[in-house]
């Protein structure tokens, strides 16, 4: 497993495989969606083949859908699992309260709502994700494409009244055309650098005209299982 992979990737890797030691028989599982969360899926398949476990998944992305189906995983909607035992996801950043950015990966709208339906949520990374404040990787925030242009300008304004004057706030691109998420919005990252408080940015952006949702999840990850490129799989 270690000779094809980038050391990167390898500690994903190990970190997503370690999670899926957390699954038992009957469990109905959010999963993921992002690199990380696609070896997660695979050792899922594995099992799922190999031990005859018994599952039912609801995926996070029309990606994760069609890999889970590959795997031969069962694929419900969310809909139809009603509440969910556990969500095993990525992140872009974790810090030391469990708070994270998500949504590099543009479907931080449904894995959002997926983590929300789930008793726990596991966070898989590679260690280079664990941050000590939120912040560098950029805050996507999922907005209606109507009116875009003024929700990015009160975004701005929020932000300048919570010390981030003069933030870039760049909308997703996916090469030339703009990035529409599975929902059909536009993605706009906020380029924060350092985020003093996540859990009342996350209240005030939500609250601006054109917000669908932005990418801070704040009490909503239960454990971490980050892999380092040591081979070391570190769990809190
Ligand atoms: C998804 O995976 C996104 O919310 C998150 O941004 C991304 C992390 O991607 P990767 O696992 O490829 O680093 O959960």
């Amino acid at each position: 497993m270690s000779t094809e992979l980038s050391p990167a990737d390898f500690a994903k890797c190990i970190a997503a495989r370690r999670a899926v030691d957390f699954i038992e028989d009957g469990m109905r599982l959010g999963l993921g969606t992002g690199s990380t969360a696609a070896f997660m899926v695979r050792r899922l398949g594995e099992r799922v083949r190999e031990e005859g476990l018994k599952v039912t998944g609801v995926p996070t992305s029309s990606r994760t859908a069609a890999l889970a189906r590959e795997e031969g995983i069962p694929v419900v909607t969310l809909e139809e699992a009603g509440w969910l035992d556990l969500t095993i996801d990525g992140a872009d950043e974790v810090d030391g309260d469990f708070q994270l950015i998500k949504g590099g990966g543009g479907a931080h709208l449904q894995e959002k709502i997926v983590a929300s339906a789930s008793d726990r949520m596991i966070v898989i990374a590679d260690g280079a994700k664990d941050v000590a404040r939120l912040g560098v990787f950029p805050l996507p925030v999922e907005v209606i494409c109507f009116g875009w242009q003024t929700t990015q300008k009160l975004l701005s304004e929020a932000l300048e009244g919570r010390g981030h004057a003069g933030a870039a706030i760049t909308r997703r691109m996916a090469g030339e055309t703009p990035f529409i998420s599975d929902e059909g919005n536009f993605i706009l990252d906020l380029h924060l650098g350092q985020i003093h408080d996540a859990r009342a940015l996350s209240l005030v952006l939500n609250q601006i005209p054109g917000v669908v949702e932005n990418g801070l999840f704040i009490d909503l990850c239960d454990i971490v299982v980050l892999g380092h490129e040591d081979g070391l799989v570190r769990i809190r």
